[in-house]
C-alpha cells in the first residue's frame, strides 16, 4: 500500500462520511487509498442504488479490497507449516580458514545478518506450539558472499535413511486422510504402523519419545545441522563438517501432563516467550559449534556418516565453537517475513558444499520446487525476507510476480554487445568439490546404513533415570492411542532389539498379553557403545533462573513487602516476575498497594511458570481454598515437580492441593532462599509419588 502525506485525522474522515465514530480520534493517519493510490472517500459503505437498494458491480474500492482479501492466504508449508521467525546476527569468534574458504567461515568479528524460523513438524499453521514434535531450526545466513541456510532441526538424527520414504514418513504422521485427524500428534495408527515396518527409525523415535520433543522454550533448545556437510578450502580440499547450535540458556523441557495443559492455556507458548524474550531485549543467543573430521575418520568411524539415523558423540569428537547467534529483533509482519520466508537447503556459499547423503540429496530438490507452489512462481526470492544482500545479477528472466525491470537487450550468455552483462567467474564462483564418482546405477541401501538399534540402546543409556522414565512413559501414551494391536505388538518387538528391557516395561504399560517376540534384524546389535552424557538433556542442566518465569499468586490482603523483594530478587535473578490474582485488575495488598495482575487467575494456570510462589494471607487462603483454579495451581506446580514457594499462611491451601512437603516445598522461607532453590530445576525425586513408573 502506497503511503500518503497525511490529509485528514480519522475525527474529520467520519465527520465527513457521517459513518460510526468507532475509530480513537487523535493523531494523524495517511489518507488510505486503493492500491493505485486513488484516495477512498468512505471505507464504511459500498456503493448502492438508493439506501436500501442493491449494491453497484462498479464499487471499485469493494472489489479491490474483497479480491485481495480473498488471496490472503497462501498454501501453508507442507511440513513444518507451523513455525516463528526472528532476526538476529551470527558473529564469527573462532576462523575455520585453511578449513572452508567461505567468508562467513573465516572472518573473525564480521556479524553477518540471520532469519531464524523455528517450527513443529507434523501439526498445520493453527496447531499448538507444545505437541510432541520435532523442532525445525532453519537458519538463513545473509552473507557477503550469498545466502547460506543452514536448515536443520532440534534432534541430531532422523527417521528415515533415503529422501525416497519422506512422502510416506509424512503422510503417516500427517492427519490420516480419510477422517483429517488427529492434528499436530504422532499418537495414532498410521505413524506407528509405518515406523513399526521401518526399523531404521527406531533410533529417532527415542529421540522424539523424550523431552527433547516438548522443550520448554525455542530459546532452550538444541540444534543440529543432522546431515553431514562438506567444507572445501582455497585449494579445493574437503573436510567433512556437522553443525550444533547451543543454546546460552541451557536446555530445558517441560513435563508431558504439562505439555498437554499447555496446549490449552497458552497454544501460542512458544511464540509468545520467544517474542517477548526479543521485545524485552532479553536476546536469545546460541553458540555455533561443528565437529570437523576427514575422509580417514570416516572410513574409521563404525557407523556411515552418510547415514542420518546416526550421530557421532561428542565424546569421540569433540564440537569445536566457532560463532554466536544471537535473535535481536521480531519480525514487523509475520506473514511477509515468517510466512513467506523459502529456505533452501541448496543455497550455500563457495566453501560450504555437500555430502552423499542420501537424505541430503534428495532435500536438495524438495526446497526449491516447494516454493513453486507456495510463493507462486519462480522469483520468489526477491522477495525482501529471501532475498540477498550482496549484490547479484544472472540472465533468469521474466515470470511470475518479476518485481525488477531487469534493462539491457542482452539475457543470454554468451554475448557480445553489451559491456556490463554478468559472465561466469571461474576463480571466485562457487565450485563443488571435485568428488571422484564411478560405480554402478543402483537401487540400494548401502550395508554400512543395516545397524538401526545400537545407537538407539545408547542413546536411552546416556539418559538420567527420569528421562529414561519419561521415554518409558511417552511411548506408553503414544501407542495406548494406537487402535490397532498389532501394531502395538509389533512396535513393540523393534523395541525389543533396542533392549528386551526396554520393550519389557512399555509391554507392561500398555498391558500386552503374551511374550514379546523381537522383530528379525539384519545385522547383529552392537552392545557396548559407550554412554553419552552429551545426549541428556538433564546431566548437562544449567542451574539457572535467567530467562525462566517465576509465578506469583496474590490476592487481597497479601503481603507487599514480600510481593516486592520476591520481584526484585526475581529480576535480578535475569527471571521474570509474574503475578496471578483472582481478578486481572490486580488486588490491594494488606499495606493498601495495588498490584496489577498479569493474569486472572483461571488464565494464568501454573503450567505457564517455571516455579511458583504463593504469597496468600489468611484471608486470601481462605477465599482461594473454595476456588478450583486456584487449588489447581498449586495441585499442577505440585504435580509438574516444581519448586513451590509460599508463606506460612498458605498451607491449608498447600494442603487443599494435596501438597506433601519435600526438598522443593518452601514454606516462610525467605524471597532469596526460595529462588536459590527454584533455580536448582525440577525436583526429579517427587516423580515417583505423582505418577506411575513403568
Ligand atoms: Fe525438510 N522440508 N525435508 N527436513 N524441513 C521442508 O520445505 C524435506 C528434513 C526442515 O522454517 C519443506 O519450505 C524432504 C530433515 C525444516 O521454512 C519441504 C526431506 C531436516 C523445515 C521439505 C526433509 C528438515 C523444512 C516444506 C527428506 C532436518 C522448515 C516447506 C529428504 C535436517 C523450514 C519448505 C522453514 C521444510 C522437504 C527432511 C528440516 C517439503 C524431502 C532431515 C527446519 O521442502
Amino acid at each position: 500500500m502506497k503511503k500518503t502525506t497525511p490529509k485528514t485525522t480519522a475525527k474529520e474522515l467520519l465527520s465527513e462520511t457521517g459513518g460510526e465514530l468507532h475509530q480513537v480520534a487523535g493523531g494523524t493517519h495517511p489518507s488510505m487509498t486503493n492500491q493505485t493510490g486513488t484516495i477512498v472517500s468512505d471505507d464504511e459503505n459500498s456503493l448502492k442504488a438508493g439506501p436500501r437498494g442493491p449494491s453497484l458491480l462498479e464499487d471499485q474500492f469493494l472489489l479491490e479490497k474483497t479480491q485481495h482479501f480473498d488471496h490472503e492466504r497462501i498454501p501453508e508449508r507442507i511440513v513444518h507449516a507451523r513455525g516463528f521467525g526472528a532476526h538476529g546476527f551470527f558473529e564469527l569468534t573462532h576462523s575455520l580458514v585453511g578449513v572452508s574458504k567461505a567468508g562467513v567461515l573465516n572472518r573473525i568479528g564480521e556479524k553477518v545478518p540471520v532469519f531464524t524460523r523455528f517450527s513443529t513438524v507434523a501439526g498445520n499453521m493453527g496447531s499448538s506450539d507444545l505437541a510432541r514434535d520435532v523442532r525445525g531450526f532453519a537458519v538463513k545466513f545473509y552473507t557477503p558472499e550469498g545466502n547460506w541456510d543452514l536448515v536443520g532441526n532440534n534432534i541430531p538424527v532422523f527417521f528415515i535413511q533415503d529422501a525416497i520414504k519422506f512422502t510416506d514418513l509424512i503422510h503417516s504422521v500427517k492427519q490420516e486422510p480419510d477422517r483429517g485427524f488427529p492434528q499436530a500428534q504422532s499418537a495414532h495408527d498410521t505413524f506407528w504402523d509405518f515406523v513399526s515396518l521401518m526399523p531404521e527409525s527406531t533410533h529417532m523415535l527415542m529421540w522424539i519419545m523424550s523431552d527433547r520433543a516438548i522443550p520448554r522454550s525455542l530459546r532452550m533448545m538444541e540444534g543440529f545441522g543432522v546431515h553431514t556437510f562438506r567444507l572445501v578450502n582455497a585449494s579445493g580440499n574437503s573436510t567433512f563438517a556437522k553443525f550444533h547450535w547451543r543454546p546460552k540458556l541451557g536446555m530445558q523441557s517441560v513435563c508431558w501432563d504439562e505439555a498437554v495443559k499447555i496446549s490449552g492455556a497458552d497454544p501460542d507458548f512458544h511464540r509468545r516467550d520467544l517474542w517477548n524474550a526479543i521485545a524485552d531485549g532479553s536476546f536469545p543467543e546460541w553458540e555455533l559449534a561443528v565437529q570437523l573430521f576427514d575422509q580417514e575418520f570416516a572410513q574409521k568411524y563404525e557407523f556411515d556418516v552418510l547415514d542420518a539415523t546416526k550421530l557421532i558423540p561428542e565424546e569421540i569428537l569433540p564440537l569445536k565453537v566457532i560463532g554466536r547467534m544471537v535473535l535481536n529483533r521480531n519480525v514487523e509482519n509475520y506473514f511477509a517475513e515468517t510466512e513467506q520466508v523459502a529456505y533452501r537447503v541448496s543455497n550455500v556459499v563457495p566453501g560450504i558444499d555437500f555430502s552423499n547423503d542420501p537424505l541430503l540429496q534428495g532435500r536438495l530438490l524438495s526446497y526449491v520446487d516447494t516454493q513453486l507452489s507456495r510463493l507462486g512462481g519462480p522469483n520468489y526470492q526477491q522477495i525482501p525476507i529471501n532475498a540477498p544482500k550482496c549484490p547479484f545479477a544472472n540472465m533468469q528472466r521474466d515470470g511470475h510476480m518479476q518485481t525488477q525491470a531487469q534493462a539491457g537487450r542482452v539475457s543470454y550468455s554468451p554475448s557480445s554487445l553489451e559491456s556490463n552483462t554478468p559472465r561466469q567467474s571461474p576463480g571466485e564462483g562457487f565450485r563443488t568439490f571435485e568428488e571422484p564418482v564411478g560405480e554402478a546405477k543402483l537401487r540400494i541401501r548401502a550395508e554400512s546404513f543395516a545397524d538401526h538399534f545400537s545407537q538407539a540402546n545408547q542413546f536411552f543409556y546416556s539418559q538420567t533415570e527420569t528421562e529414561q522414565n519419561h521415554i518409558i512413559s511417552a511411548f506408553i501414551f503414544e501407542l495406548s492411542k494406537v487402535e490397532t494391536l498389532a501394531v502395538r505388538e509389533r512396535m513393540v518387538g523393534q523395541l525389543a532389539n533396542v533392549d528386551p528391557a526396554i520393550a519389557k516395561r512399555i509391554a507392561a504399560g500398555l498391558g500386552l498379553q503374551g511374550a514379546i517376540k523381537a522383530a528379525p534384524t539384519k545385522v547383529k546389535v552392537r552392545d557396548g557403545l559407550s554412554p553419552s552424557l552429551a545426549l541428556s538433556i538433564l546431566a548437562k542442566a544449567k542451574a539457572t533462573l535467567e530467562g525462566r518465569t517465576v509465578g506469583c499468586l496474590i490476592a487481597d490482603g497479601s503481603d507487599g513487602a514480600l510481593i516486592k523483594s520476591l520481584k526484585a530478587a526475581t529480576e535480578k535473578a535475569g527471571a521474570n516476575f509474574k503475578i496471578v490474582a483472582p481478578k486481572v485488575g490486580g488486588a490491594i495488598a494488606e499495606d493498601g498497594t495495588l498490584f496489577e495482575a498479569d493474569f486472572q487467575l483461571a488464565g494464568g494456570p501454573s503450567v505457564l511458570f517455571d516455579t511458583v510462589y504463593v504469597a496468600l494471607s489468611d484471608e486470601g487462603t481462605q477465599q482461594l481454598c473454595s476456588e478450583v483454579a486456584a487449588v489447581a495451581w498449586v495441585h499442577d506446580a505440585f504435580a509438574h515437580l516444581k519448586v513451590i514457594g509460599g508463606t506460612a499462611a498458605s498451607q491449608p491451601l498447600l494442603d487443599a492441593a494435596g501438597v506433601v512437603v519435600d526438598d522443593g516445598v518452601l514454606t516462610g522461607i525467605s524471597a532469596a532462599a526460595f529462588l536459590k532453590t527454584a533455580a536448582k530445576g525440577r525436583i526429579w525425586k517427587r516423580e515417583p509419588s505423582v505418577r506411575t513408573i513403568f
